[in-house]
């Protein structure tokens, strides 16, 4: 992983995926080398072209000559060859290019959630030397703003004529984009959909205002902005000392849901496992215990299962 062996950082990744136990291990072994990479996500509706432009910047950075890594959580268009690209060409132009590793990522479901093992597939991305991380959600649910939050930088695409209105706009996308995209800006509606998105932004001031960058991912038009403010926003997160605040804070929060995950697991297992919990759920749902005793009990490695109250 450390060399950077596409075979290994696969396996890896997988690992992370199946929650193999040696994960685990791993990651910890590799977390001294990590730290390094700048974490972006790419969020936006189904079809509003992140994986073009994901290609786009990743193609973007390459140039500039900085190692890439592309993770595409639960990606809905068909992967081929694992890509992400839809356009073969494309495809083609990143095969055998050492710098460029690109994986999907399909863990819906997975205990432990979604955001934790696209984080910690960051981590090995970051740990095997790739310079920027791209990350690209479907942002629709609460697992996708779990992942924005997890990036350096968040970028928001939104195209016109898509339903995207920035009244339907999930709160807590609109408040995790750190730079907007509006991508199709080629299409007839953009400067309505732009205007609304500078209202919507005047109207909820913030210490950095992201910027609204129009790009046609399918031409590259825009991507030069788009890198530029890319840069920008980094440049301040360093200055600023936000991206510090920001990383503690995302680190507390990863912290905790590790925590969380750690000690239920204990609880769960010290009071007589999933066989227990079951038991006892059955007993309360037939009002033979309460919900907090239940809990009491477990809490005190009680094995309760078959008990009645007393
Ligand atoms: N006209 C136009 N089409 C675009 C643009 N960007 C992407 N597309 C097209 O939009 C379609 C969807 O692009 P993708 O990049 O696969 O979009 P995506 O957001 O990754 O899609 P999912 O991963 O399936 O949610 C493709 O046919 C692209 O060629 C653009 O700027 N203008
Ligand atoms: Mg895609």
């Amino acid at each position: 992983v450390r060399a950077g062996d596409v075979r290994a950082v696969s396996r890896a990744i997988t690992a992370i995926e199946n929650r193999d136990p040696h994960a685990e291990e791993l990651l910890a072994q590799l977390f001294s080398l990590t730290g390094r990479a700048f974490l972006i996500g790419v969020t936006g509706g189904p079809g509003s072209g992140k994986s073009t432009l994901v290609d786009r910047l990743g193609a973007k950075y390459r140039v500039e000559g900085r190692t890439v890594g592309v993770i595409a959580v639960d990606p809905t268009s068909p992967f081929t060859g694992g890509a992400i690209l839809g356009d073969r060409i494309r495809m083609q132009g990143h095969a055998g290019d050492s710098g460029m590793f690109i994986r999907s990522m399909a863990t819906r479901g997975a205990l432990g959630g979604l955001a934790r093992a696209t984080a910690d597939a960051a981590l090995v991305l970051d740990a095997a030397g790739k310079q920027i991380v791209l990350i690209e959600t479907v942002g629709v649910g609460q697992d996708e703003i779990d992942i924005a939050r997890l990036t350096d930088c968040t970028i928001v695409l939104v195209v016109p004529g898509m339903g995207d209105d920035v009244q339907s706009m999930k709160a807590g996308l609109m408040e995790a984009a750190d730079i907007f995209v509006l991508n199709k800006a080629e299409r007839e509606g953009a400067d309505q959909l732009e205007q609304q998105l500078h209202a919507a932004l005047e109207a909820s001031p913030r210490s950095w205002q992201p910027p609204v960058i129009r790009t046609t991912a399918t031409t590259g038009e825009g991507v030069e902005a788009l890198t530029a403010a890319i840069e920008k926003f980094r440049a301040r997160l360093n200055t600023s000392g936000e991206g510090r605040a920001r990383a503690a804070a995302q680190w507390q929060r990863r912290l905790l849901a590790m925590l969380e995950e750690e000690l239920l697991e204990s609880v769960v297992t010290a009071s007589g496992g999933k066989q227990a919990l079951e038991a006892i759920a059955a007993e309360v749902a037939q009002r033979k215990r309460s919900p907090y005793d239940a809990v009491r009990a477990l809490m005190t490695n009680n094995t309760p299962a078959g008990t009645e109250r007393r």
